[in-house]
């Protein structure tokens, strides 16, 4: 009895060193210790003990890639992948861990189980939302490619979630680029429990045969040597491969699902038929005799009771504290972040006055001497146009590879920041307006701004995207007036800055870059070309609120464009004997409010001026936090006031845009009703 093949403890690292047949035993141990797992979470939900069940049963045939992932490469999982992430060294602990969330499992918790996530093994934690993973994954192997790496990215997916739009768009660049990235389709021929054989880009023709493999997992072995060859021509000739994996799902889609409602006892059983376990056994046993049922009987007994001893070890180990439920949204001031990014004064030289676009491509200039790691991407970003408002205006002349230009795709742009930030670079991506984030919204919203939470800090992209936003400039039309920082705000996790200066468009980069955080810097279009004389300017960098004129009677809160109506309209008032102090806020998220309730505590009365949408805006969440702070509501002569946009989109003809906007006179209005006039 070969006992000692496999007996080692579970918890080990991934298996090296071992002959040919030692191997496929070793991978047969993961898939037997998986399927043992699934047996028991499958118990453990049944029993109230576990709150979720998700199978990897009939999966466990993906195995055989193991042998082809090699150290530095990366992993973007699919959540029935339990086998395989046993076979590249994840321990059966921490896996138990998972399922029960315990406090000492990679996301602490945060995750439903099977999320898969392992930072010393570079396995990139995953996230619910079907295919997020993909455009991540081809902007992790950008960075691969930019460093010059032999390494490789591994993208797990299911067939269902093939039909992704985000699929194709990362499938499409990986191809545009030569990407080293293999995406692993599980072909199980459902989602959930709509099948899925006519409805696959496979089936539908639409994957590039040139860079497609079909293989059968069902048969592990082979599986593992076909694929070795694809992920072989992937790392030696630096381009992307679509893994086809035929497979089944032997169980229902989770522990909440009845598979015998929409699948035949035929089907069933013919299921059963192929199981890559059974498969695996009696293809090691035609290679080594003495690999007989008996011996597989032993293994079996053995991998029930690690898993069982595992599970309860797991069971009894502790659960997250109630006080760390909203640790690791963002980074912690104190984090050891890397400081090279250091301050210039691009305000220097002998200009007289600057406007925010200048400003903004000179920061960019000056960060891109400053550190090799930043990239920009964005679309029509490259010179002889430089963006189409010029915000990159020679740059790509200037750092050539550096500054590119993207597809006409927002979560392309998105999810490759995403991934190359993972990668250890720092993306400053652009999207032409903040009114097509639509489909980045995605990857902001699911990805970015999740993945430091939802990995417990383990991973993080700190990147920036900015975007031109804000309406006043006339004939607009509803897709080039948006503002929009409320949508971000409205995303733990991220950053967002609203700048009205050009020299805060410029300390909102370099605040971007320290803050170690994803950060959504929105650059108000009107302002590109106003000029202002840096005489005045702020020196040095800040990042709350800033006072631009002080008073004493009415409060007014502004950020972006509506600063400068709001400082009008407080001029304006000062003729009449009252004073008004006007605050930009500059930053959405954090937002100073110690400025805003000391200064609401002075005066009070508060006037809040935005271009946003009203409901749900920013604007109402002034409002909400000042009342809701006793202390300053208590000093309170007068109810708040928003003037804002209402709940209406801005119509191209300058009267509709007119009407729909704040301006000095509503803003007038408001004071006048903070003073009971
Ligand atoms: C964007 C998104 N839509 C819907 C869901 C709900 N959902 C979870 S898994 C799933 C089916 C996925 O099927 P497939 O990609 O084939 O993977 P499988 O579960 O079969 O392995 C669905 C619809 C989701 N998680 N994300």
């Amino acid at each position: 009895m070969k006992t000692n093949a496999y007996s080692s403890n579970p918890d080990l690292s991934r298996d090296v060193g071992l002959d040919l047949n030692e191997q496929r035993l070793s991978l047969v141990k993961h898939m037997m210790l998986s399927r043992e797992s699934d047996l028991r979470e499958n118990i453990l939900f049944r029993q109230g003990r576990g709150q979720f069940h998700v199978s990897s049963s009939g999966h466990e045939g993906l195995v055989g890639l193991s042998t082809s992932i090699m150290p530095g490469d990366y992993v973007y999982a699919h959540y029935r992948d339990r086998a395989l992430m046993l076979s590249l060294g994840m321990s059966l602990y921490d896996i138990a861990l998972g399922y029960f969330a315990k406090a000492e499992s990679s996301s602490g918790g945060r995750q439903l189980v099977n999320h898969f996530s392992c930072k010393k093994l570079n396995i990139i934690s995953a996230a619910t939302p079907t295919a997020l993973q993909c455009l991540p994954a081809a902007g992790t192997a950008w960075g691969l490619k930019k460093e010059g790496k032999d390494n490789v990215v591994f993208c797990f997916i299911g067939d269902a979630s093939a039909r992704q739009g985000e699929f194709f768009e990362a499938l499409a660049f990986a191809i545009q680029e030569s990407l080293p990235v293999v995406f692993v389709v599980e072909d199980n021929g459902y989602g959930i429990s709509t099948p899925t054989g006519e409805m696959t880009p496979l089936s539908l023709g639409m994957l590039p045969q040139d860079y497609l493999h079909e293989i059968d997992a069902r048969k592990p072995f082979q599986f593992e040597l076909r694929a070795r060859s694809v992920v072989e021509d992937v790392r030696s000739d630096r381009k992307p491969a679509v893994i086809w994996a035929q497979l089944d799902r032997l169980s229902p889609h989770t522990g909440s699902d009845d598979h015998e409602k929409y699948r035949s006892s035929e089907e069933l059983i013919r299921m059963q038929m192929r199981d890559p376990l059974d498969q695996a056994q009696s293809d090691l046993f035609k290679l080594d005799s003495s690999y007989n049922q008996e011996f597989f009987d032993e293994m079996a007994k053995w991998a029930k009771e690690c898993v069982r001893e595992t599970y309860i070890r797991a069971e009894n180990a502790a659960d997250p504290d109630l006080d760390v439920a909203d640790s690791n949204v963002l980074c912690a001031q104190n984090e050891n972040l890397d400081r090279s990014f250091f301050k210039r004064n691009v305000f220097s030289n002998d200009h007289q006055t600057w406007d925010m676009a200048g400003a903004w491509v000179s920061t960019l200039d000056a960060i891109l001497h400053e550190n090799k790691k930043v990239i920009l991407f964005g679309e029509d970003i490259e010179d002889p146009k430089g963006g189409v408002f010029g915000l990159t205006k020679g740059l790509s002349t200037k750092h050539p590879g550096r500054v590119v230009n993207s597809p006409l795709a927002e979560a392309t742009i998105a999810g490759l920041a995403s991934g190359l930030s993972v990668a250890g670079f720092f993306p400053i991506f652009e999207l032409q307006f903040v009114d097509f984030v639509g489909p980045a919204l995605n990857q902001i919203a699911n990805q970015i701004s999740t993945l430091r939470w939802r990995s417990n800090g383990d991973y993080s992209c700190p990147l920036v995207i900015y975007a031109p936003c804000g309406s006043f400039i006339s004939n607009g039309g509803p897709w080039h007036s948006q503002s929009n920082e409320a949508l971000f705000a409205h995303c733990p996790g991220l950053n967002v800055i609203v700048p009205s200066r050009p020299e805060d468009a410029s300390n909102a980069l370099y605040a971007a870059l320290h803050s170690g955080n994803p950060t959504i810097i929105l650059l108000p279009k009107r302002q590109f070309h106003v000029q202002y004389d840096m005489a005045e300017a702020h020196s040095g960098q800040r990042n709350g609120a800033h006072i631009r004129i002080r008073g004493e009677h009415v409060t007014i809160v502004a950020w972006g464009n509506c600063v400068s109506i709001a400082e009008d309209a407080a001029r304006s008032y000062a003729a009449s004997g009252v004073y008004c102090e006007v605050i930009d806020l500059y930053s959405i998220v954090p937002c100073d409010w110690e400025t805003v309730f000391a200064s609401v505590k002075k005066t009070g009365r508060l006037v809040v001026v935005q271009e946003d949408v009203k409901t749900c805006g920013f604007g109402q969440a002034i409002i909400s936090e000042v009342c809701s702070r006793q202390d300053v509501w208590g000093n309170m002569y007068a109810s708040p006031q928003l003037v804002s946009r209402g709940d209406v989109h801005i119509g191209f003809h300058p009267n509709l845009e007119r009407q729909v906007l704040p301006d000095v006179n509503k803003v007038k209005s408001a004071i006048a009703s903070t003073l009971g006039q």
